[in-house]
């Protein structure tokens, strides 16, 4: 095969076709929502790189000290692999971690990023190809929701979604997800998930709505991915950003809120929507795990938990479980 290519499994086209559908079901709908997919086009995909680098946003930065210390070891865990398989790979900047220990056990490593953002993911193959100029490289333009059977198939699989991305599906999407990786998955094959925990509520909220305004500029961002994709005409000016803490599902809320009563057009669906002044659009849950859920998620979908590898922040602060840890699944 060629040594770099990029096949595009969602079209702008197809995008715009499945927002049609989530924005009917999800905004003329009572209670608000919209996936958090639809954050990241060039401008949004630009801020989430810039929120990685935030203080406040300890996520990145732990799962790159955990990837950096801990590298070998996840991998050598892992039974057999040939590929790196990065399920909303984005920048791919921890990549190389994982690659580099990969390619200290095995010969012919190949990777494969997978990304809804074309722009994310050739900047990431870009960038790369000048690290490693003989690696393989096959990306796929597509969501982690898109049917896994399909995803190009180079040898033995470990699969990652890293980030704590799996975090943003609610507990039904999730078990979906695992049944399906699992159900891709050989028996060997491995699933690498970066996953959040539950800490003080204060950190986690900050996390979500840092100092700089950095969050609340990626929250409202999605107003303009509407604008351009569902010819809408939100005024991002006359919307709020709010986040909270939702201790009964365990999860972060971003949230869009009117500052006022207005009529919004959504070109494309051939309709406006009503705010009334403080309602809400929910356009993310983050959810924050514990190891007894993680464990039987993993145990439900069939996958054996091979490795747990947590990290806390030097804050003084007992904490026993780790703020942030990445754990290894078997099929
Ligand atoms: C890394 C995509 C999972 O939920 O923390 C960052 C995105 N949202 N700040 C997360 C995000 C708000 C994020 N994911």
């Amino acid at each position: 095969m060629t040594l770099t290519r990029i096949d595009i499994d969602l079209t702008e086209q197809q995008l715009r076709k499945t927002l049609v559908a989530d924005a009917s079901r999800g905004l003329l709908a009572s209670a608000k929502v919209l996936p958090p997919k639809y954050f990241y086009d060039q401008q949004g995909s630009e801020l989430f790189e810039r929120i990685t680098l935030l203080p406040e946003y300890y996520p990145t930065r732990l799962e790159r000290r955990i990837l950096s210390q801990r590298a070998d070891q996840i991998v050598a865990t892992a039974p057999r692999f040939t590929s790196l398989v990065e399920l909303g790979s984005g920048s791919s900047s921890k990549t190389p971690l994982l690659l580099d220990a990969m390619r200290r056990l095995s010969t012919n490593v190949s990777y494969v990023p997978v990304d809804v953002s074309l722009h994310a993911l050739a900047g990431a193959v870009g960038d790369l190809r000048e690290v490693y100029p003989l690696l393989p490289i096959h990306g796929v333009v597509r969501d982690f929701e898109q049917p896994l059977d399909t995803l190009p198939q180079h040898g033995d699989r470990l699969l990652a979604l890293l980030g704590s991305t799996i975090g943003n599906l609610d507990p039904e999407g999730r078990a979906m997800f695992l049944n399906n990786v699992a159900a891709a998955l050989a028996p060997g094959e491995s699933l690498l998930l970066g996953v959040d925990l539950v800490k003080d509520r204060r950190r986690l909220v900050e996390a979500y709505d840092d100092a700089t305004g950095t969050t609340r500029l990626f929250n409202l961002n999605m107003l303009n991915v509407l604008n351009r994709l569902l010819e809408a005409d939100f005024e991002p000016a006359r919307f709020d950003h709010v986040a909270l803490w939702n201790e009964e599902h365990s999860w972060i809320e971003m949230r869009l809120q009117a500052r006022e009563a207005m009529k919004v057009r959504l070109g494309l669906l051939g309709t406006t929507v009503a705010f009334e002044e403080g309602e809400q659009i929910r356009t993310e849950i983050s959810t924050k795990f514990d190891r007894t859920t993680l464990e039987r998620e993993f145990d439900n979908a069939g996958f054996a938990l091979a490795g747990w590898w947590a990290e806390s922040e030097g804050t003084g602060q007992s904490d026993a479980g780790g703020d942030y840890a990445v754990v290894l699944g078997v099929r």
